[in-house]
């Protein structure tokens, strides 16, 4: 009911009288609408501005619920996110809970604030009457524990605290060393209910582009007609689809754009499944991006500003984005207009990060090049190296204007009017272009995310075409790719649409059905296999998950892009549904019942594989409590004790899960738990878990490696024998971590010592072998499996961290075995690959001195495995 013009006023009047009066410092407090402390910022830099004061400020938020969110939704992550930019004196939590309720998300945020971290709490809850009930000593007991946890730097009382409180906290904290404020990572940190971080270890992040009335005729129509409410659906689709931003564009002439910008906004941010990705608002106008600005509470991004009119008006528009706390996409457009070759791109760069950073103040992390992508194949010669020049701009302005990232318009790029229309061309030209740029730098891509083929699905001709256009390589690229535009529909539709795959084995139909993301076929298919099979639990344990790892290493080499996985998952999640009834029948005899607690790690949604252990074990007679996904440490040690459970199992597929384990075992330590913790999913390893989350609870730790294993491993840790079992698992954890330490045994001496110790070799009776031959001999049609056997697997153990564990493994009759033939089953899959590409195998072979290892040949690779054309 109150709009951001009205609340700055306020808040600057407030301000000024509050200075008028004398104060030290202010502070905005109880925050429960970040929006609302956007507009108290504003005033306040405003204020600073103008009267050239330099008054600190205190910032204060306030969590409303078990939810660790504010009453508007956001996480403490993303609200420090959206109000940093006031470069505060402190930043904090206040009223609401109770300290102890208070102190995840405080955790939360100390570990994200690079500023000290102040805490005033309510005295508990209200009771029925109304009164607040903690005690001056508890209260002050629970807050020092934070000071000496290192969580805060002030403390202070909020509702129901009295004199005696604050006395008692004072003292409490006398003396106490104040936190230290963590050096935080460099990173562009925007945020929407949730934050969302770029650093040079993101994957490629996708802007989805749909909700663009200039880029969808649908979109726009939706618009014009005021069906907002269909409109907002375009946006859910874009993010339940994996688009991890949204561009937002109002440019309509019919339109009244602002107030069409400022609507849909509010819509969204009424939206938690939205309006947890930030925004990008897109304008050509400044008044709209403001406008847009005043109605987002999450750190959005400004799209865009440019040189185009000058360094006034770039500057003045990039000082107010400051000051709405936003990131910028600077064009790389100047006053002679936008910048079209390699030099012109990176020169503009340089010269908006100088005046952002030198004249503003900018962090770099909060700027975002667009060194412009133009249409290519447009049969105009000065448009022929547009591509080219686009790549090698992302990745000169990553490597010389570091934090700052590089996004482009991606759909731009088949603008000529050839292909307008050609969807399946269009979208062959964006996954291409889109892999080269990748490599080379580019962080952010402005797409539609749901319309993306992979890299390698595009026809190798097609594709071979389509690089010709974009690297300029050839004179007639252009003719050549128009030559194919239109049977190119037909080869990418045919490609899409091509079933001989369902000619092929059932196991590798289901792989295909995963990394090509289809369902159409996966219930008959899940159905085949398990007919095939023992159990249902083998076909997900088997194709199923082999298809999951294939789209992981997609994902992880750039190939695939979220979009793409999250269609992959669907598909899983319906094989899996189908599958799912049958393993109930698989049980083994009832046995003791136990009582697990399951979760998803906190920030993590997958739980396919969860799902999946959650019902073997139920299947096994275990009750299982399942707590979902994005399941915070407290609130499962909490089931844990209200369930009375045996066991607490915690899952996750994301990297940042491996840390929320961690935290979990702290927690579990810190409570006093004693019960056996499991740890699963596809980026928990026995390694990380030796290393990182054994050490950190002095109670049994259990690396689940897959869900067949959940009930030997539940049985074990239930049965008789527990603590032997545990034993035997926390000595191999002791190996593991000694092999990574280098080995117990490793021990350096001073150089004259260990040339003192030199071997006494007699060179005077020793005669060199004559190899049989000199230099290098090629073998063409050399079959890999001949080769095999010669490996020298040292190099490989040592890159997959076996190094320490590698002999013992080798030695081992079975597990010896199993692994000299999965490498050898790899090596065949390599050779079909070769086959089925019509590749030219080549083999290098040379030898080396007898004496050294025998007569073994050793296989060397030369290079990354693609030559200069990609092949
Ligand atoms: N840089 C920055 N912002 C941008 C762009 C950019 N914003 C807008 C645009 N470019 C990126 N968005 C789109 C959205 C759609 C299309 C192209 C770019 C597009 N649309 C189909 C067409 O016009 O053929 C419409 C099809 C339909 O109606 O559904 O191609 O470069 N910073």
């Amino acid at each position: 009911d109150v709009t951001f013009e009205q609340l700055d006023e306020a808040y600057t009047e407030a301000l000024e009288s509050l200075v008028e009066g004398g104060v030290d410092a202010i502070m905005v407090e109880t925050i429960f609408d970040t929006l609302n402390a956007k507009a108290a910022i504003y005033g306040y830099l405003g204020f600073c501005e103008r009267t050239g004061i330099d008054l600190p400020i205190m910032i204060s938020g306030t969590i409303t619920d078990l939810s660790g969110r504010t009453l508007s939704g956001q996480t403490p992550e993303a609200f420090w996110n959206s109000i940093r930019h006031a470069r505060p004196l402190s930043v904090g939590l206040n009223c609401a809970l109770g300290p102890e309720a208070l102190k995840p998300h405080l955790a939360e945020l100390a570990a994200v604030a690079d500023i000290p971290v102040s805490l005033h709490p309510n005295a508990g809850l209200p009771n029925e009457l109304g009164h607040y009930d903690e005690a001056p000593d508890t209260m002050a007991a629970t807050m020092s524990g934070f000071a000496r946890a290192g969580l805060v730097n002030l403390v202070g009382g909020c509702c129901g605290t009295t004199t005696a409180h604050i006395s008692a906290l004072a003292e409490a904290v006398a003396g106490l060393a104040p936190r230290v404020p963590p050096e935080v990572a460099s990173a562009t940190r925007l945020s929407g209910l949730e934050p969302m971080s770029i650093d040079g270890n993101s994957l490629l992040v996708n802007v989805g582009e749909r909700t663009n009335v200039t880029g969808s005729a649908q979109f726009a129509k939706l618009i014009l007609a005021g069906d907002f409410d269909t409109a907002v659906s375009v946006a859910r689709d874009q993010v339940d689809n994996g688009a991890q931003i949204i561009d937002v564009n109002m440019d309509e002439g019919l339109l009244e754009s602002e107030a069409a910008m400022v609507r849909f906004l509010r819509l969204i941010g009424g939206e938690p499944d939205i309006s947890r990705v930030p925004v990008m608002i897109d304008s050509s106008k400044w008044a709209i991006i403001e406008a847009g600005l005043r109605s987002v509470q999450g750190k959005a991004v400004v799209n865009s500003i440019s040189l185009k009119e000058g360094e006034e008006s770039f500057l003045e528009q990039a000082a107010k984005a400051q000051r709405y706390g936003a990131a910028v996409v600077v064009m790389a457009f100047d006053e002679s207009g936008q910048a079209e070759t390699l030099e012109h791109k990176v020169a503009v760069c340089h010269r908006a990060q100088d005046l952002l950073v030198n004249r503003l103040g900018y962090r770099p992390e909060d700027i975002i090049f667009d060194p412009n992508i133009f249409a290519v194949a447009t049969g105009i010669e000065a448009h022929a190296d547009y591509g080219r020049a686009f790549i090698e701009a992302a990745r000169q302005i990553t490597a010389e204007l570091g934090p700052s990232k590089v996004s482009g318009g991606v759909s731009n790029l088949s603008f000529s009017f050839s292909f307008r229309g050609n969807n399946a061309l269009r979208e062959a030209m964006h996954a291409v272009f889109l892999y080269h740029a990748v490599r080379a730098g580019l962080s952010m891509a402005i797409v539609n995310a749901g319309r993306l083929p992979i890299y390698d699905d595009v026809p190798v001709d097609l594709r071979d075409r389509i690089e010709d256009v974009l690297f300029n390589r050839r004179p007639d690229a252009t003719e050549r790719l128009i030559e194919v535009a239109s049977e190119a529909q037909g080869v990418m539709q045919a490609a899409g649409a091509d079933l001989t795959w369902r000619e092929k084995p059932v196991t590798e139909r289901l792989v295909h059905a995963l990394v090509h993301g289809l369902d159409e076929f996966v219930v008959d298919d899940a159905e085949e296999a398990r007919l095939a099979s023992t159990r249902a639990l083998d076909v997900i344990e088997g194709p199923l998950m082999d298809g999951m790892n294939i789209v992981g290493d997609l994902f992880g080499s750039g190939q695939m892009f979220l979009p793409q996985v999250v269609k992959s998952a669907r598909v899983m999640k319906k094989a899996v549904a189908h599958l799912e009834p049958f393993m109930a029948g698989e049980g083994g005899e009832a046995r003791v019942a136990g009582r697990v607690i399951m979760a998803t790690a906190k920030g993590d949604v997958h739980d396919i594989g969860k799902n999946i252990v959650g019902v073997v074990l139920r299947c096994n007679n275990y009750e299982v409590i399942d707590l979902g996904v994005m399941v915070k440490p407290e609130t499962i040690l909490q089931a844990a004790r209200d369930h009375q459970a045996d066991l607490i199992g915690v899952s996750g597929l994301i990297t940042p899960s491996l840390d929320e384990m961690v935290r979990v075992a702290a927690e579990m330590e810190a409570a006093g738990f004693d019960i056996p913790l499991l740890i699963g999913g596809a980026t928990t390893s026995e390694i990380h878990t030796a290393i990182k989350i054994e050490p950190a609870y002095s109670h049994p730790v259990i690396h689940v490696t897959d869900a067949s294993r959940a009930v030997g491993v539940v049985s074990k840790l239930l049965g008789d024998n527990k603590d032997e079992y545990c034993q035997a698992v926390a000595e191999n954890y002791d190996r593991i971590r000694e092999a990574r330490a280098g080995g117990p045994t490793t021990k350096t001496v001073p150089l004259g010592e260990a040339r003192a110790n030199r071997v006494p070799i007699d060179w005077s009776s020793f005669a060199s072998v004559e190899p049989s031959f000199i230099g290098v001999r090629e073998i063409d049609d050399i079959k890999l499996q001949t080769l095999r056997d010669y490996i020298d697997w040292t190099p490989f153990f040592r890159a997959w961290d076996l190094v320490g564990t590698y002999p013992k493994i080798l030695e081992d009759p079975t597990v010896g075995a199993a692994a000299r033939s999965l490498f050898a089953d790899g090596l065949d899959m390599l050779e079909e690959i070769i086959q089925n590409q019509a590749l030219e195998a080549r083999a290098v072979v040379g030898f080396w001195p007898a004496n050294a290892v025998g007569d073994d040949i050793v296989l060397g690779s030369t290079g990354p495995g693609r030559d200069e054309a990609g092949e």
